[in-house]
C-alpha cells in the first residue's frame, strides 16, 4: 500500500472524532444492561424498570439502564457470571445448576404462604444466602419472587395425585424440582422457559407448572386447558449482578445499586401480590378451566418421597429452620 498523506490525515482525523465521541459518552454514561425473561407488563418487567428509576436518577445520569428481554434465563445467568452483560433478574429456576447452596428454597411444600417465603428470604437465612453468590463470580442484589407454582394441563384432566403418574410436565432445568415429581410419578421434562410455548403448542409435554403471573403475562393459558391450584412450590426470582462489573463501582454507588434492588423487590412482589388477587378470575375468563385444591396434603404426600435426599444435602436442621421460621 502506498503512503497517501491527505487520506492518512482523514482518517486519522476520523479515528480520534471517534475516540473523543467514545470518551465523552463513556464520561458521561455507563450502560447497564439488564434483562428478564417476561414481558414489560409483568412482575419481572416492572421490577426492571424500577430497578432503572432509581439508578438513572439517584446518579444523575451517570448510568444508563437497557432493559431487554431473555428468556433462557440459564444463558443469562452465563452471561452475567462471564461478565458480558452487567445485570440479570430471573427465576431461580436455574439458579442452582450455578450455587447449589440456592436449591434449598427450591423444595415443594416449604412454605405456607407469601408472608413466609418473602419473610425468609429478607431474614439472616436469605441475607446470608446472597452473600454465598460472591464465591461464584456473580453478585446477589436482591431476592425477587417468581411467585407459588400451579399445574397446567393440555388434554389430560388430573383428579388427584395418582393421575400425574406417567404424565410429561416440562419443569424448569432445576434438580429439586425433578427430583420431587420424580417421586410423584411423573416424567419431569426440563427445558428452558424459551422452549416451553412451542412444546406445549406441539403436545411434546402434557402439562407445565408456573405462578399465575407468569401463566397471565405469557398467555400459557392459552396454550393448556386446565390450571390446578396446587401451590406445590415457591419460585424464587433473583437480580444479579456481575461481580467484575460490581468491582468497578464505587461504595457510594454500590449502595445506589443495592437501594435499586430492594425497588426492584417491592415493585416485583407488588405486582405478584396483584396477579394472585385478580389473576385467576382473569384466567378463568379468558376460557382456561381453574380448579381449587382444597386438601393440597395429598399432592404434598405423592412428593415426600424425595424429602430424605433434600434433609441429606442441606441438612435437615436448616430445612426445619426455614419451615419454622416466625416474624421476630
Ligand atoms: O421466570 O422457566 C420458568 O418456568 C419460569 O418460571 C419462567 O422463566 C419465568
Amino acid at each position: 500500500m502506498k503512503f497517501d498523506p491527505k487520506k492518512t490525515t482523514a482518517r486519522m482525523g476520523l479515528i480520534s472524532l471517534a475516540l473523543a465521541l467514545a470518551a465523552s459518552t463513556a464520561a458521561a454514561q455507563t450502560q447497564v444492561t439488564i434483562t428478564h425473561s417476561s414481558p414489560e407488563d409483568s412482575h419481572f418487567g416492572e421490577a426492571a424498570q424500577a430497578f432503572k428509576d432509581v439508578v438513572e436518577s439517584k446518579m444523575s445520569g451517570d448510568f444508563n439502564v437497557v432493559i431487554q428481554r431473555l428468556d433462557n434465563e440459564r444463558e443469562a445467568i452465563e452471561s452475567v457470571q462471564f461478565g458480558s452483560q452487567e445485570c440479570s433478574i430471573t427465576s431461580a429456576g436455574p439458579l442452582g445448576n450455578f450455587i447449589p447452596e440456592t436449591r434449598v428454597f427450591d423444595i415443594p411444600f416449604l412454605f405456607d404462604g407469601y408472608d413466609h417465603a418473602r419473610g425468609v428470604l429478607d431474614s439472616d437465612i436469605g441475607q446470608d444466602m446472597l452473600g454465598t453468590f460472591n464465591n461464584y463470580g456473580l453478585i446477589g442484589v436482591a431476592w425477587m419472587e417468581n411467585g407459588f407454582r400451579n399445574l397446567t394441563t393440555g388434554t389430560k384432566t388430573v383428579n388427584s395425585p395418582e393421575d400425574l403418574k406417567g404424565m410429561k410436565i416440562r419443569t424448569m432445568e432445576n434438580e429439586i424440582h425433578m427430583r420431587a415429581w420424580n417421586a410423584a410419578g411423573v416424567l419431569p421434562t426440563p427445558m428452558a422457559f424459551s422452549e416451553l410455548p412451542p412444546a406445549l403448542q406441539q403436545g411434546t409435554v402434557d402439562g407445565q407448572e408456573n405462578p399465575v403471573s407468569v401463566i397471565l403475562a405469557n398467555n400459557l393459558d392459552q396454550m393448556q386447558n386446565h390450571l390446578y391450584m396446587t401451590r406445590h412450590v415457591y419460585s424464587p426470582g433473583i437480580l444479579l449482578c456481575s461481580l467484575a462489573f460490581w468491582d468497578g463501582l464505587s461504595d457510594d454507588q454500590k449502595a445506589i445499586f443495592l437501594e435499586a434492588g430492594n425497588a426492584a423487590k417491592e415493585a416485583d412482589r407488588k405486582r405478584v401480590s396483584e396477579d394472585e388477587k385478580a389473576g385467576v378470575d382473569k384466567l378463568r375468563e379468558r376460557g382456561i378451566e381453574v380448579v381449587e385444591i382444597e386438601d393440597r396434603e395429598p399432592y404434598r404426600e405423592a412428593m415426600s418421597g424425595a424429602n430424605a435426599s433434600f434433609d441429606e444435602e442441606f441438612g435437615a436442621n436448616l430445612i426445619k429452620q426455614i419451615r419454622e421460621w416466625k416474624p421476630q
